[in-house]
């Protein structure tokens, strides 16, 4: 395939949720490829010293996820979707404008993933807890059916899917919202049911993803 060889994604276990957080972006990408890769997971209490420990060898802010292949590290939850988009050869625009619109639709993704991270590992207010229920979520539901009825579906850039599609499915796993009202949300509805009829995923989702 590429020389995407003795791959290792890192993450945190969390809270005893085998999907939630930043890993399972990049982990959809590589289950969707059929790349095959090995899950490692760290726990709170231990990544201390093994930050310390990347810190050692040179790794510049080391943060989870991150990947090494052959032993190389690579990190950041979109430039590793990008990377290995590029690697892989799919899930990539054809041009400088799909490129630039699926980096914006990723921006948007990752930014909607830090405000969610807030609500849950309260490292913000509940007043802002509240304004992400009522609003900020919300905003985010709509923007993204907008943006999914800019083409014919079912995916971001229409028929074939790129790499924020994989992004935007967990945000809304993370955001406990991945069924939706057909009449509300049609385009958001489409999406999930293309996603989870992709055939590696089909097989991925029905594991209990540990
Ligand atoms: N912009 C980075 C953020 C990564 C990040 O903050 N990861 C958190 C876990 S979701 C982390 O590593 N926290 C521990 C630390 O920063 O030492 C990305 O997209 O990957």
């Amino acid at each position: 395939m590429t020389d995407l060889k003795n791959i290792k994604l890192h993450y945190f276990t969390i809270e005893n949720n085998n999907t939630i957080g930043r890993g399972e972006y990049v982990r959809l990408l590589l289950e969707d490829a059929g790349v095959e890769y090995e899950y490692v997971r760290h726990t709170f209490a231990e990544w201390k010293d093994h930050k310390q420990k990347l810190l050692d060898e040179k790794i510049r802010d080391p943060t989870l996820p991150y990947v090494t292949i052959d032993g190389k590290y690579y990190s950041k939850t979109a430039p590793l979707l990008r990377f290995f988009s590029n690697k892989l050869n799919k899930y990539e625009g054809s041009n400088a404008d799909e490129i630039q619109l699926l980096d914006a639709y990723a921006d948007m993704i990752m930014d909607w993933s830090t405000k969610w991270a807030g609500t849950v590992f309260g490292s913000f207010t509940e007043a802002f807890s509240k304004t992400y229920k009522e609003e900020i979520g919300p905003t985010y539901y709509k923007s993204f059916n907008d943006i999914l009825s800019d083409t014919k579906g079912p995916f971001l850039l229409g028929e074939t899917i790129t790499y924020p599609d994989f992004a935007l499915y967990h945000i809304m796993e993370d955001d406990s919202n991945v069924t939706f009202d057909a009449k509300a949300y049609p385009h958001l509805d489409a999406f999930v049911d293309a996603i989870r009829n992709r055939p590696n995923l089909k097989t991925f989702f029905a594991t209990d993803r540990a």
